[in-house]
């Protein structure tokens, strides 16, 4: 009855979606609109060409496909600017804590992001190697909602999917954990990720118990 977890990165290890918004920002600024926090939101688990199709929406704007692509480059030059400045002080509360915490239950743990820059943060912040495998932006063909970057994990941990616990702080993330028929855990606002099986405000909200008592190995 072994149990495996993937992890979400943007979120629920470290909070990049703070620059992602102000790359975005100066894009939208640059295209002539005002992009808020409140827009950001909607761009959260979401990849990195869905994300600029909703930014134009938000401006009305529609542009060439050659316009498309060079600002999806210019957008991610910037954006790696911040990464490149991060370290392992921005690692999430409580991250830390539950990954000591599963290598001591010997329970093995992936990565399961829609960033095509995944391998590069967890570089920054000293995580890459702790975990077992990486599944990133680069290694799925769908995005979340489809559960696609999950059962890849699912593969990398050999358990099955009813037998991996999924921690996702975006709507489409919890969406594609619950169509991979795996347990889903919520982290942030449990009304807006309400689809989720658990809901906690942040990884230190988890139980000591959690992976012994409620989810029995
Ligand atoms: P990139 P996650 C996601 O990361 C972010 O939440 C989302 O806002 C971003 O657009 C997406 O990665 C793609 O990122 O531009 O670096 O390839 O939450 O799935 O870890
Ligand atoms: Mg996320």
């Amino acid at each position: 009855n072994k149990i495996g977890v993937i992890f979400d990165l943007d979120g629920v290890i470290v909070d990049t979606a703070k620059y992602h918004f102000l790359a975005w920002k100066q894009l939208a600024n640059h295209l002539g609109f005002e992009f808020t926090e409140a827009h950001n939101e909607l761009l959260k688990g979401v990849s990195r060409v869905r994300s600029l199709e909703i930014l134009l929406d938000i401006g009305k704007v529609s542009l060439s496909e050659e316009k498309k692509q060079e600002y999806l480059k210019s957008k991610n030059e910037h954006y790696l600017k911040y990464i490149m400045k991060m370290g392992p002080e921005e690692i999430l509360p409580g991250a830390n804590a539950l990954l000591d915490k599963l290598d001591n239950l010997g329970i093995e743990y992936v990565l399961g992001s829609a960033s095509k820059n995944a391998p590069l943060i967890l570089k920054q912040v000293n995580l890459f190697e702790r975990f077992s495998g990486i599944v990133d932006g680069n290694s799925v063909t769908k995005a979340k909602p489809d559960p696609e970057v999950f059962l890849i994990g699912a593969q990398k941990l050999n358990l099955k999917p009813e037998q991996c616990v999924v921690f996702e702080d975006a709507i489409a993330g919890v969406e594609a954990a619950n169509k991979a028929n795996m347990i889903s855990i919520g982290i942030g606002d449990k009304n807006t990720l309400h689809e989720a099986d658990f809901n906690f405000k942040s990884l230190t909200e988890i139980p000591h118990d959690f992976f012994t008592a409620v989810i029995p190995e």
